[in-house]
C-alpha cells in the first residue's frame, strides 16, 4: 500500500503559512497517522532550514488540560523552533502574517547538557542551565483552528513564533507559581504552571520520551518550551501581551495596528 505523501503534504503547509491563507485539514482525506505527521513535520521545518533559517529549540504543545480541551485533542505533542521564529522580547509582530494568531503564556528552559538517548534526566538543574517566562504565538495553519492529532503534528504543532523573557536560575520550586496573561494591560487568562503536567519540568521528561522515539538529539544551547500554563487567546492588531510568571518576571510583545 502506498502511504502518504509526506513532501506533498509538507509543501501544502508551507505554502499555507507563507500566505497566511488556511487549508482544509489533511490527515483524514491523506490516511496520515502521527508517526507519518512526525515525518511531515520534520521535511516542513526542513523547507525552512533550507531557505537558511536554524533550528533553535523545541516546544511542547498540549501539556494542560485548558488547552487539550481549548482544541479537542488530548495528546502531549511536540513542535521544532527556529531563529526566524523568535521575537525580541518586547518587539513588534504582524498580525498580518499569521492566520488567525493566537497568544499564550508559557515557561521557558534554556537547555543545558542533556541525558544521551533513554538516560533519565537526573538532576534537572544539569539538564537546564535557565528559565524564563515567554510567549508562544500559535497559528494553526487549518480553517477554523480545528485539526485532529496528527494534522496539528503535521503542522508543527502550530508553531508560529514566540518571546522569550529575561533568564534566571532555576528556581527552587517550579510547580505551582502563579502566571498571568495580560492584554492591553488587562488580565485575559490566570493560571499557575501546575497547569503544565502538574510542574513545567515534567515537560522535559516528555520532550525526552519523543526524541528517544523520533530519533532527535535535544542540543545545549536550545530553547525549550515547556507549554502554556492557560488557554490562548487570539491576538487581534495593536494589542500589547505580557506573560507574567511569579519569580521569573515578564515576557512581552506587541501587534502592529
Ligand atoms: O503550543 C501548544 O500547546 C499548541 C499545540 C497545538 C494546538 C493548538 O494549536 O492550540
Ligand atoms: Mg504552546
Amino acid at each position: 500500500m502506498i502511504g502518504p505523501d509526506v513532501a506533498e503534504i509538507a509543501e501544502k503547509l508551507g505554502a499555507a503559512a507563507d500566505s497566511a491563507t488556511a487549508i482544509p485539514q489533511l490527515a483524514a482525506e491523506t490516511g496520515l497517522d502521527v508517526d507519518a505527521a512526525y515525518a511531515v513535520q520534520a521535511a516542513l521545518v526542513q523547507r525552512r532550514l533550507d531557505r537558511g533559517e536554524r533550528l533553535v529549540g523545541l516546544k511542547m504543545g498540549l501539556t494542560s488540560r485548558a488547552k487539550m480541551a481549548q482544541v479537542g485533542v488530548d495528546e502531549v505533542i511536540w513542535g521544532r523552533l527556529t531563529d526566524v521564529m523568535r521575537v525580541p522580547d518586547g518587539g513588534t509582530v504582524d498580525t498580518g502574517d499569521f492566520i488567525h494568531p493566537r497568544v499564550e503564556p508559557e515557561v521557558a528552559f534554556l537547555l543545558d547538557r542533556l541525558p544521551g538517548p533513554g538516560e533519565p534526566v537526573g538532576a534537572f538543574t544539569r539538564a537546564v542551565r535557565a528559565v524564563a517566562p515567554a510567549i508562544e504565538l500559535i497559528d494553526s495553519r487549518y480553517a477554523n483552528f480545528t485539526f485532529s492529532l496528527p494534522d496539528v503534528v503535521a503542522d508543527n504543532t502550530s508553531a508560529a513564533a514566540f518571546a522569550i523573557g529575561p533568564w534566571s536560575p532555576v528556581p527552587d520550586g517550579l510547580d505551582n507559581l502563579g502566571v498571568l496573561l495580560e492584554i492591553d494591560g488587562r488580565v485575559a487568562q490566570v493560571g499557575s504552571t501546575a497547569a503544565i503536567l502538574g510542574d513545567p519540568r515534567r515537560a522535559l521528561d516528555e520532550g525526552l520520551r519523543l526524541a528517544g522515539r523520533y530519533g532527535v538529539r535535544l542540543r545545549k544551547g536550545w530553547v525549550f518550551l515547556a507549554g502554556a500554563a492557560t488557554a490562548a487567546v487570539p491576538l487581534r492588531p495593536g494589542a500589547h501581551v505580557r506573560a507574567v510568571v511569579e519569580k521569573l518576571g515578564t515576557a512581552s510583545l506587541k501587534a502592529l495596528p
